[in-house]
């Protein structure tokens, strides 16, 4: 797949994401769908919306798609060589339900210092207005780590059910981040984002990958007031800053031969 363009990488950095990114196609996005369509009937919808975390360590296909030279060599792109796998979550929305993500900066509870982090969002199903696109404000990554209160609204997925209040200005100028199964967007961690009620009888899976740069150096174990702890593995380039403790790759590199 041909690097991303200049204007792409301008917009990325202009706006805090860029959607539409073309990952897999026909039958490769079948197969990443039944994957998941097999985890979900192991351990079930509840734990499927938002409880898997990491489980790039016990999921090979999660660690595929972590990998994957598509999703990776875009990010790398943008953040450079020296490439950490910082952790994985699904954001999984079953519909018709009330079940949404309030607006928050991912960063904000995070404890990385520099706050610097690239999210691969996968699509592991169609995402689309109707069933709860993830939803961005563009350039609001600029403006630095903004306060968070807590959601009054039942159903939020988020962790610690933080919220970040937005302006009706900001709010309208919000754009989905409309995805066909197999495509991606990219996010940075700053930005303010969120999502609607999946409103159809569709499931909305999307796959998060988030990535950071060997320079951030961890000031908290893992994501604040969870009991997840960050164990970055190393996927592109050379760690020079040793800034975490690094955990090993889980599995072989399937897509790469210069990494064993
Ligand atoms: O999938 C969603 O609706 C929200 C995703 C999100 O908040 C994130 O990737 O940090």
């Amino acid at each position: 797949m041909p690097p991303l363009r200049a204007e792409q990488i301008e917009s990325y950095k202009k706006d805090g994401c860029l959607s539409g990114i073309d990952v897999l196609v026909g039958t490769d996005v079948q197969r990443i769908q039944g994957c998941f369509d097999e985890l979900e009937s192991e351990i079930g919808h509840a734990r499927c919306q938002a409880g898997l975390f990491d489980h790039h360590f016990k999921q090979p296909f999660i660690w595929e798609m972590a990998t994957h030279p598509k999703i990776v060599d875009r990010v790398t792109e943008i953040i450079g060589d020296d490439v950490l796998l910082l952790s994985t979550h699904f954001f999984c929305k079953y519909g018709p339900d009330d079940k949404f993500v309030a607006w928050h900066q991912d960063l904000r509870y995070w404890g990385l210092e520099p706050p610097v982090e690239v999210t691969a969002w996968y699509a592991v199903d169609d995402s689309d207005r109707e069933n709860g696109c993830m939803q961005i404000i563009p350039s609001t990554h600029i403006g630095g780590l903004l306060d968070h209160g807590k959601s009054e609204e039942p159903g939020n997925l988020l962790s610690i059910n933080q919220e970040l209040i937005v302006t009706k200005q900001q709010e309208t100028q919000a754009i989905d981040c409309i995805l066909k199964a197999g495509q991606m967007s990219l996010h940075d961690g700053m930005v303010i984002h969120g999502s609607l009620p999946n409103r159809s009888n569709r499931r909305r899976c999307g796959m998060t990958i988030r990535y950071i740069p060997t320079s951030v150096t961890p000031t908290a174990p893992g994501p604040i007031g969870t009991k997840n702890k960050w164990r970055p593995i190393l996927i592109h380039g050379k760690d020079p800053h040793g800034n975490f403790e690094l955990a090993k790759p889980p599995f072989s590199f399937p897509h790469r031969k210069d990494i064993i």
